[in-house]
């Protein structure tokens, strides 16, 4: 069995070390210099046969003595100190904002073949377009985590940057180097001038709980699943961040390339692992489809022995002459394609449906299940949606039923075997009442949620507790259910408002809460009071009010009492908002009870400020609205640059909006800003504006 472990390796505490300088002219003696670099080669190799091969040659004392012996000298003669130095693994310190980096070669997707159908359609194309069979194909794992292209200049790791749209992604080379088993200098005696090596960075399921773990610790919203956590852990701004996650990575291909000739991609993987890159070791190559079949038969059955996820097998015609032949679409190579595992099914019992009522009081039932093992998880509850979904899958308490997991989304249940029904089982009906706090249960017509109208109920308060402190919204860290079930139980809160009158002897009286944790809970709930409308409005958790739709409620309305104020009408006429939100956004304020929590929470010291309120910077003032796509940027990256600058953006032209950027295929905003007379710019001018002028 290959290395099959991700870093192990406690990581070295924290340094800040200034980037390095040119070993030359230093003032360092030559034999400093000698020895310098003899540790730096011993170290290197010690990572590799730790990292890369899995079979290490010293201890974890010698190898940390060996550490300390290199930064001794580095801290003595700092212009000693190289970027590609191993002491610099997590030296650099954290950055404001990710740079932009343009891919040498584009990163393409790569297309789905789900079932052996799609996959023979695919070999047919394939031989089609070649006029003759393929002469072997390499089959590789497909490793879930985050895509990332490694530039190394002259042997050198220069750059390492996310895919991003596929031409550019995000400069993340700090975080890239704290990964051991991540090549700083090339093994290869002549490395290339340039190399662009692609790779999939991901975290072990082993690794991915354990942070999870920590993280419900601290009452910190959890990861979905070892993706999330892997992409989330590479876009950290702080280094220090993403070295405390063990990722690791696979590489899997090469980019652009000068001063290397490789004729296929299997060549490319053993030039690779020369190299000194960590490879798949259950990457193969077959001459025909039918041994790729029989490969492809057995990860689906053998997948989640492997300490990590995977979501299928990538395969790959292996000659690039015939990889050139085949080219690829605008999205997509037409020489590689991703086999889909299917998605698993297990059959269990359904032991009793549960109501779960939510925060804005919509009742869900759940099914608890038997535990039984889908895609090597442990599945105890499946949603059945609402009370339609219910009768329609006639789901009944004691019925056998197949549940599915697809890749990582919520069980479900798919069927109901009725051939095994006893006649004892129960059907499901909606109670009534709140399971919560007893109050008649209502459903709208025309609608499919049944709803607990009291606004006081229990489960609401809490869950609307936690959204009020929730990262999109207001952002209280540390502020979690256990604390929040605590300040509840102890009547010391009963709305959110009251978080901001807590004392702390207060706090002290709770369980579990010392004068460290009540001061920093203090001190974040103090920070959240400055906040934006937007975020203010999106914590108040009305009713179809989103992060998005409270963007743009905020861009329009820009002060929170002229919202409270509005008409239907004048919600509704705002572009982005439709009917639906604008009656809930007014139903909402027409209680006297928000508008009372609203009042209390500005009493409070709650100061939303207006998403364009007067800030430093060249675009201070001006607010940007994009509409179709822009050839540099995502949307994304142009509104953080203009953020960047002091400036503000919306999602809907208003009378607010001062600059329209059009990119190609414009929607209606265009015509809007037109309509208004608002100044319009392309692209070009845009970036001009920004600084940025395409190079
Ligand atoms: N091989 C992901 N794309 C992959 C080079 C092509 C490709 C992948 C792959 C397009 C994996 C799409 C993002 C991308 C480089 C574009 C793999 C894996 N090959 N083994 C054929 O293990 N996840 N992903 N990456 N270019």
């Amino acid at each position: 069995m290959a290395p099959s472990s991700t870093n192990k390796r406690s990581t070295p505490g924290r340094r800040r070390t200034p980037a390095g300088g040119a070993a030359a002219g230093t003032g360092a003696p030559e034999e400093v210099r000698r020895r310098v670099d003899r540790l730096r080669r011993q170290i290197d190799e010690h990572n590799y046969r730790y990292y890369v091969l899995d079979d290490p040659k010293i201890s974890d004392a010698e190898y940390d003595r060996l550490m300390r012996q290199l930064r001794d000298l580095e801290e003595r003669y700092p212009g000693l100190r190289t970027p590609d130095s191993p002491t610099q693994r997590v030296g650099a310190p954290p950055s404001a904002a990710f740079a932009t980096v343009t891919h040498g070669r584009p990163m393409l997707s790569l297309a789905n073949a789900f079932g052996e159908e799609e996959l023979d359609a695919w070999h047919r194309r394939v031989t089609n377009l070649l006029g003759e069979a393929a002469a072997a194909f390499v089959c590789e794992l497909k490793i879930d985590g985050a895509a990332v292209s490694l530039t190394y200049e002259a042997g050198r790791f220069v750059r390492g940057a996310t895919r991003g749209d596929g031409q550019r992604g995000e400069d993340v080379t700090p975080n890239l180097r704290t990964i051991r088993s991540l090549p700083l200098r090339l093994r290869t005696a002549t490395p290339p001038t340039l190399v662009e090596v692609r790779a999939e960075v991901f975290l072990s399921r082993e690794a991915f709980e354990a942070i999870n773990r920590e993280r419900a610790a601290k009452a910190q919203s959890l990861f979905a699943n070892p993706r999330n956590a892997a992409a989330g852990s590479l876009r950290q701004l702080d280094p220090q961040i993403t070295a405390s996650r063990p990722l690791d990575l696979f590489v899997y291909g090469a980019g652009a390339v000068e001063g290397l000739t490789l004729r296929t991609h299997w060549e490319t993987l053993r030039w690779l692992r020369a190299a000194g890159f960590r490879t798949n070791p259950h990457s193969a190559r077959f001459p025909t489809l039918a041994k790729v079949k029989a490969s492809l038969a057995q990860w689906t059955e053998r997948r989640h022995e492997l300490p990590y996820e995977t979501d299928g097998v990538v395969i790959k015609v292996d000659a690039f002459a015939q990889q050139a032949e085949l080219g690829a679409t605008s999205q997509a190579p037409r020489w590689a394609i991703a086999y889909k595992f299917p998605a698993e099914e297990a059959v269990t019992r359904v032991n009793d449906i549960v109501v779960y009522v939510g925060r804005t009081g919509t009742l869900t039932p759940v099914a608890s299940l038997e535990p039984v093992h889908v895609s090597g998880v442990t599945v105890t509850s499946a949603t059945l949606h609402n009370e339609d979904e219910v009768r329609r899958k006639d789901v009944r308490v004691g019925d056998w039923v197949v549940v599915q997991r697809a890749g990582e989304v919520i069980p479900e249940v798919v069927r109901v075997l009725s051939e095994r029904r006893t006649g004892a089982e129960r059907p499901f009906k909606m109670p009534a009442t709140c399971p919560e706090c007893g109050t008649a249960v209502v459903r709208a017509e025309g609608e499919a949620a049944t709803r607990c109208p009291n606004p006081a109920c229990p489960a609401q308060v809490m869950q609307g507790l936690i959204h009020f402190a929730s990262r999109d919204a207001m952002n209280i860290e540390g502020l979690g259910w256990k604390t929040m079930a605590r300040l509840l139980e102890a009547r010391l809160i009963a709305d959110p408002a009251d978080l901001y009158a807590l004392r702390r002897e207060d706090l002290l009286t709770l369980e579990r809460m010392a004068e460290k944790s009540a001061q920093n809970l203090l001190d974040e709930i103090a920070k959240s009071k400055q906040t934006t409308l937007a975020r203010f409005l999106y914590a108040l958790g009305i009713r179809h009010v989103g992060a998005t739709v409270a963007e743009t409620l905020a861009a329009h309305f820009g002060e929170i009492r002229s919202l409270v104020k509005a008409s239907f009408e004048a919600v509704r006429d705002v572009p982005g908002i439709g009917p639906t939100i604008a009656e809930s956004v007014v139903t909402y304020f027409q209680e006297p009870a928000n508008c009372a929590l609203v009042e209390k929470l500005l009493r409070a010291g709650v100061r939303p400020v207006p998403p364009d309120a007067p800030r430093g910077g060249p675009l201070a003032g001006r607010q940007f609205v994009f509409t179709g796509t822009l050839a540099r940027f995502t949307r994304g990256e142009a509104e953080a640059r203009v953020r960047a600058r002091g400036g503000s953006v919306a999602s809907s032209v208003t009378a607010r909006t001062t600059d329209v950027v059009v990119g190609e295929q414009p929607g209606s905003k265009a015509a809007q800003a037109a309509k208004r007379g608002i100044s319009r710019m392309d692209e070009a001018v845009f970036l001009a504006l920004i600084g940025e002028r395409r190079s």
